[in-house]
């Protein structure tokens, strides 16, 4: 298939969802669709202190991270701070992550230092989207241990694949190690060596200042011709996921 055959079905794919991305589990502290592209947590202030109502534990032993996509391609970036205004701190806590289709995704392996157990802090999802960067946070109380994934941990009918993004990783300063040992790296710590995939990487550099007329060249771009052509086939093929 030709580029310009499929450029068109591209942009009437980034046009079907105003709504962002929605938070299954755990609880957040607040969405707000209007707010959500409002940095560090989507136009919502962390309350960790003790009572409040925000708070949920979080495993450090392994926990999931549920959310659930409105847009057809977006990337995930999972990061955490000890800093309960979360403003400073951030680390990297899984391989940024690109979702290929619509709908919900959750990494049910999300492991921290184990030397959090035992304090508060805030977990943040942010993702980059078609529409921008956006974000939710978790009040996070950290316990030890790991627990099952709940029933809101589930995947759509998606594809997955760790890459590179520039705006994502400019968000963190280092990686949080789920093995127990805190680490300073930001590189060739655990949640850096994942794979990356060239053309995503020379897409987020490309994308930096795109005007919204060139979507369409950026989605192809960004993603790849392959990808788009899988964005395509998914529409002809799935008119169920485009609700
Ligand atoms: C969802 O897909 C991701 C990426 O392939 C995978 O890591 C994760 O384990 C899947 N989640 C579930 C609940 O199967
Ligand atoms: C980070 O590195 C600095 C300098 O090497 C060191 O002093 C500090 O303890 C390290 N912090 C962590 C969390 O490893
Ligand atoms: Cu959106």
């Amino acid at each position: 298939m030709r580029v310009s055959a499929i450029v068109p079905a591209v942009l009437s794919l980034a046009s079907v969802s105003s709504a962002h991305f929605l938070m299954n589990y755990p609880d957040s502290i607040g969405f707000d669709d209007d707010k959500e592209g409002t940095a560090p947590c989507g136009g919502f202030t962390p309350d960790l202190s003790s009572g409040s109502k925000q708070l949920v534990d979080f495993h450090v032993g392994g926990d999931s991270l549920a959310m659930r996509a409105t847009h057809n391609q977006v990337t995930w970036l999972f990061r955490v701070t000890l800093d309960g205004t979360a403003q400073s701190g951030w680390k990297q806590i899984f391989p940024i992550v690109e979702q290929s289709g619509l709908g919900d995704f959750c990494e049910p392996h999300i492991t921290l230092p184990s030397s959090y157990a035992g304090k508060k802090g805030v977990i943040s999802v942010v993702t980059d989207a078609p529409d921008g960067l956006l974000y939710q946070c978790i009040a996070a109380n950290f316990v030890s241990g790991s627990i099952d994934p709940p029933s809101a941990c589930k995947n759509a009918s998606i594809t997955a694949s760790f890459v590179d993004d520039s705006k994502l990783s400019a968000l963190v300063s280092g990686s949080a190690s789920g093995s127990g040992s805190s680490s300073n790296t930001t590189s060739g710590g655990s949640s850096s060596t994942a794979s990356s995939t060239q053309s995503s990487t020379a897409a987020a550099t490309s994308t930096k200042n795109a005007a919204p007329g060139q979507l369409a060249a950026w989605s192809v771009s960004a993603f790849g011709l392959g990808s788009a052509l899988t964005a395509v086939s998914m529409v002809l093929a799935g008119g169920a996921l485009m609700i």
